[in-house]
């Protein structure tokens, strides 16, 4: 009876683990648009550095700021008075994209925010979990 479980059981963890904010990557493809990013969840390995390839498919300009660990922004962002609070930013004019690199040293979760005025209010935002 207890063999039996077994597969039930892995089967179980395969589940679980398919649904906790995708495959562990360390190259990430991140279009932007009106106003989300697309995926907007990622997971990455700490301590490595990724490589962003990001696309701007908007028809304005976007970036891609990742917040510090515990930072929580909502609203209307203000750069200038936090830009302390930034990790990584990217930016992009619309319909451009471009190569990027950077590496997150601590475990954790993170927000990941586009910076220009109204755009995080709209919803353009996105989690970025180290693992
Ligand atoms: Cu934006």
């Amino acid at each position: 009876m207890k063999n039996a479980l077994l597969p039930l059981f892995l089967l179980l963890i395969l589940l679980l683990s398919a649904c906790g904010g995708g495959e562990t990557t360390t190259t990430l493809q991140v279009d932007m648009v009106e106003f989300m990013f697309e995926p907007k969840t990622f997971t990455v390995p700490a301590g490595q550095e990724i490589t962003l390839e990001l696309v701007n498919k908007g028809a304005i300009e976007h970036d891609f700021v990742i917040l510090k660990q515990g930072v929580v922004a909502e609203g209307n962002f203000d750069r200038t008075a936090h830009q302390a609070d930034i990790l990584f930013e990217a930016r992009l004019a619309p319909g451009k994209s471009d190569t990027f690199t950077f590496t997150i040293d601590a475990p954790g979760e993170y927000q990941v925010i586009c910076s220009i005025p109204g755009h995080l209010a709209a919803g353009m935002a996105g989690k970025l979990i180290a693992r």
